[in-house]
């Protein structure tokens, strides 16, 4: 039995994918495309940007795993072998990283550290008046796992926090839930520091344009950690043209990585990082991807399965 690592991001660095891997299934043979040996023995493949097209290459696949939080990697193979599960990664490490990636632009926004960087460079010193905690107010679209500790996080620190997503949700302790296109306008005129986490589905694409924007307040600010296909990245830099957005953190773009000549680069009131808020901790990842190969292994259901209707 084996199991079929493939990516074609640079980042990845498969001898240690392979190692973590092997180590946390002992009874499976590692095999790094395009090394697959015998196709008829790849029972479950682990990919992150993979080849597209290859998958159907192995008649007895069982399941596809996600190396990393999202799976829009996996769905937009227009060559994908139908009815197997696709297993999407929540991984305490790469919260707990996303959670300290969003902290810190929340500081840095908040406590106005992009504007000291610039006083610094003309040696002006002016002490900007602090604004509460309590009286910022943090957007976070998108509740699921990652977001909800996001959430959670800013709410011991003090901060008023509110969500929003398509549907409606409960059990949201501290967070004030908005939910659907009709209360997305409401949610973004109460943000002061807005957080996408929302995954790219038919649903969240180009969600964020013009007529969305505007309901930010003047002077918000923008961190994406989500997906660059949720903001229209033409309108936002018109917004922080005219200064209605004041600064904008970006991990994620339209299309990664970012072109060479694309203008966010050279905007000043943009910050980019090359999508590392959370990145796979190859150790953590494996033996949550274990776990979910044991319990297929045992006819129980992974968790969580990518479920078409949702997008996610
Ligand atoms: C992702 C990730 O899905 O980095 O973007 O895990």
């Amino acid at each position: 039995m084996a199991l079929l690592l493939a990516s074609t991001d640079f980042w990845e660095d498969m001898e240690v994918w392979s190692a973590s891997l092997k180590s946390a299934l002992p009874e499976l043979d590692i095999r790094v495309y395009p090394d697959d040996g015998n196709v008829n023995e790849v029972e479950f493949a682990v990919v992150w940007k993979h080849p597209h097209g290859i998958l159907k290459k192995y008649p007895n696949l069982k399941a596809i795993l996600s190396l990393g939080a999202g799976v829009d990697h996996i769905i937009s193979d227009p060559d994908l072998p139908e009815g197997l599960p696709i297993i999407r990664l929540v991984d305490k490490k790469l919260t707990h990283e996303m959670c300290l990636h969003s902290l810190h632009w929340v500081l840095h926004f908040h406590s106005d550290q992009y504007l000291y960087r610039v006083q610094q460079s003309n040696r002006e010193w002016i002490q900007q008046s602090s604004v509460q905690t309590e009286d910022r107010t943090i957007g976070i679209m998108g509740l699921g796992n990652i977001g909800r500790s996001i959430g959670e996080l800013l709410v011991t620190q003090g901060f008023n926090v509110i969500g929003w997503g398509a549907k409606n949700k409960s059990s949201l302790k501290d967070i004030k839930y908005y939910y659907g296109e009709e209360q997305f306008g409401d949610f973004l005129s109460k943000t002061d520091i807005l957080i996408n986490v929302l995954p790219l589905t038919s649903n969240t694409t180009n969600i964020l344009t013009k007529n969305k924007l505007e309901f930010l307040p003047k002077g918000s600010f923008i961190i994406n950690i989500g997906r660059g296909g949720i903001i229209n990245e033409d309108d936002l830099l018109s917004f922080l043209d005219d200064g209605h957005i004041t600064a904008a953190a970006l991990d994620v773009f339209a299309e990664e990585p970012l072109p060479e000549n694309n203008s966010l680069w050279s905007h000043p009131s943009v910050y980019i990082t090359p999508h590392i808020a959370g990145q796979s901790n190859p150790n953590s990842a494996s033996k949550t991807i274990a776990e979910n190969i044991h319990r297929i292994q045992k006819g129980e259901l992974p968790y969580p399965i990518y479920n078409k209707t949702n997008g996610y």
